[in-house]
């Protein structure tokens, strides 16, 4: 069977859907370990009640910022992944770990990338006054937040809501298409040939699989 690793550094809610997906056997493959880089996270809580092995990556452990940095990669390695899943993981990957794992490592971000990259876009979607929200998977390149785009969840936004309010209804499709994706990687059905995606042999449209616009 196939195999993945799960990055997270927060309360691991995506990880959660991921961990009942695999249990379902809605996705044909096994999650072998659970890494954090923050100590503290819940996600990796919800891995251990899950019985999966868990790595801490906490910068103290380490002599210095290199040997951090290259940190996940050795780690990683022990584990021989078919696929690496970002969950809510928010150090950057060094070009390094990036292109020993390309086309083999995916992101969900929440924004119509390559619209508001980086962190709170709740709030950026708020503060611009937008009608919708969305949620991005993609494959990870050294272009920080721009690889090529696999699938899009949208959700509206309301005149009232709050940043959690928006988080609250964005999660929940993420919940749905994070598992469907990563089913279609482990499936064979999905790959990253020339920097784009390609879903059964069919390149991806710019905004990935069955976008309206
Ligand atoms: N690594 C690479 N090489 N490429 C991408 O596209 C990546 C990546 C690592 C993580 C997730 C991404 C997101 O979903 C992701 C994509 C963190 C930062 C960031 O600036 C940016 C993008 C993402 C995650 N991190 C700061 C850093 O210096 C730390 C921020 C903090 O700790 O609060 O690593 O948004
Ligand atoms: C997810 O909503 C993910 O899209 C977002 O963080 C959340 C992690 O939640 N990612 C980013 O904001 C990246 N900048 P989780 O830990 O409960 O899965």
């Amino acid at each position: 069977m196939k195999n993945f690793v799960v990055l997270i550094s927060g309360n691991g809610s995506n990880l959660q859907a991921i961990i009942d997906a695999c249990q379902k056997q809605s996705i044909a493959a096994k999650i072998s370990a659970v890494f954090s880089d923050n100590p503290t996270a819940y996600g990796l809580e919800r891995a251990k009640q899950a019985a999966i092995p868990t790595v801490v990556m906490h910068k103290t452990d380490y002599a210095d910022n290199h040997a951090y940095d290259a940190s996940p990669m050795t780690e990683i390695a022990r584990y021989q992944p078919d696929l690496i899943v970002l969950a809510g993981y928010m150090r950057i990957l060094t070009p390094h770990f990036v292109s020993h794992y390309l086309g083999k490592i995916i992101n969900i971000h929440p924004s119509l990338l390559p619209k508001y990259p980086g962190l709170d876009t709740h709030r950026k979607a708020l503060a611009n006054e937008d009608k919708e929200h969305v949620t991005s998977i993609h494959f990870v390149t050294d272009k920080l937040d721009a690889g090529p785009i696999i699938l899009q969840a949208k959700v509206p936004i309301f005149a009232g809501d709050k940043p959690q309010d928006i988080i609250a209804r964005v999660q929940t499709q993420e919940h749905r298409i994070y598992p469907l994706v990563i089913n279609w990687f482990v499936k064979g059905r999905l790959a990253m040939v020339n920097n784009s995606a390609f879903l059964d042999g069919c390149k991806l449209p710019e905004y990935g699989y069955a976008n309206e616009d």
